[in-house]
């Protein structure tokens, strides 16, 4: 397994752990930490032994967002020329199923990194901000448009222009987060979701990302024209023969991926 810098990666059972490693400062993102986080998702996402990617944070908070030391002296020219986001960007193109396991803190980028998971398993206690504004700037990767998808217009601008402070338990009520768990068991019910997702057939699992995703930018009837595509798409694969095959023969089916 590669070793980075300011994250650690491992793999056990077809299930890929990603942890922040900074937790002096509470997993705050520089630009390296970024990037290392982009390889290690995207070489997970290309080897076919993983089948869910898990992203958490270690210490007390899943991460304090963006580096101020690191950013606080940046202009515009040097911020066009770095152009950091394009490692953002390439988080849209994962397709395997990344489950985020978040505690403590969860502010600014880091609120970021967690909306570029597709779920998210929250210990009680956890905080999720947008403190942007209080520094005098906003979200810059995907946070002002993430949130509003998911939340709605009314309620993403209350969050983003006081910088409040939103409970995990305000959080699920708003659909941002699928569980919440307490904190002693927040990576065991992490790796049973993880589990659950990685015995079922990865094409099916991907293609179903795939459209939901499409869900989110696509009108309706494009929408539904594009999931018949991959539904149908599905019937080209060994795992539709052997899901249906093992159904009739009254067995548990054995999926391969392919
Ligand atoms: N950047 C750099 N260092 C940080 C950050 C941060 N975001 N957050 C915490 N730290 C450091 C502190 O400087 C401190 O370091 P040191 O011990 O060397 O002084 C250490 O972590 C511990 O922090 P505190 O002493 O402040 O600990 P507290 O328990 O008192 O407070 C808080 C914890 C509430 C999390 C507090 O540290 C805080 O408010 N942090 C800043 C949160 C914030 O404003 N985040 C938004 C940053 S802007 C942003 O994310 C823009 C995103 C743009 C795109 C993304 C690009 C990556």
């Amino acid at each position: 397994m590669k070793s980075y810098e300011f994250i650690e990666a491992s793999l056990s059972d077809g299930i890929a752990l990603i942890e922040l490693n900074r937790p002096a400062q509470y997993n705050a993102l520089n630009r390296t930490m970024v990037r290392e986080i982009v390889d290690a998702v995207e070489s997970f996402d290309r080897n076919e032994e993983v089948r869910v990617i898990v992203l958490t944070g270690k210490g007390r908070a899943f991460s304090a967002g963006a580096d101020i030391d690191e950013m606080a002296g940046d202009d515009p020219v040097r911020l066009e020329l770095l152009n950091q986001f394009a490692d953002w960007d390439r988080l849209s193109f994962i397709k395997k199923p990344i489950i985020g396991a978040v505690k403590g803190y969860v502010f600014g980028g880091g609120f970021e990194l967690a909306l570029n998971c597709d779920l998210l398993i929250a210990a009680s206690g956890t905080e999720f901000s947008f403190p942007e504004v209080n520094l005098g700037v906003m979200p810059g990767a995907g946070g002002t448009q993430r949130l509003t998808k998911i939340v709605g217009r009314t309620k993403a601008l209350e969050w983003l222009w006081s910088g409040s402070r939103i409970h995990a338990e305000t959080a699920i009520q708003h659909g941002l987060i699928n569980r919440i768990v307490s904190p002693e068991l927040l990576m065991e019910e992490t790796m049973k979701m993880a589990k659950q997702i990685a015995v079922q057939a990865p094409l099916a699992i991907r293609l179903i990302k795939d459209s939901v995703n499409k869900a989110v930018d696509y009108s309706l009837y494009e929408g539904m024209q594009y999931e018949r595509k991959n539904f149908y798409l599905l019937f080209a694969s060994e795992d539709q023969k052997e899901g249906m095959t093992a159904f009739i023969e009254k067995r548990k089916p054995d999926f391969k991926g392919r």
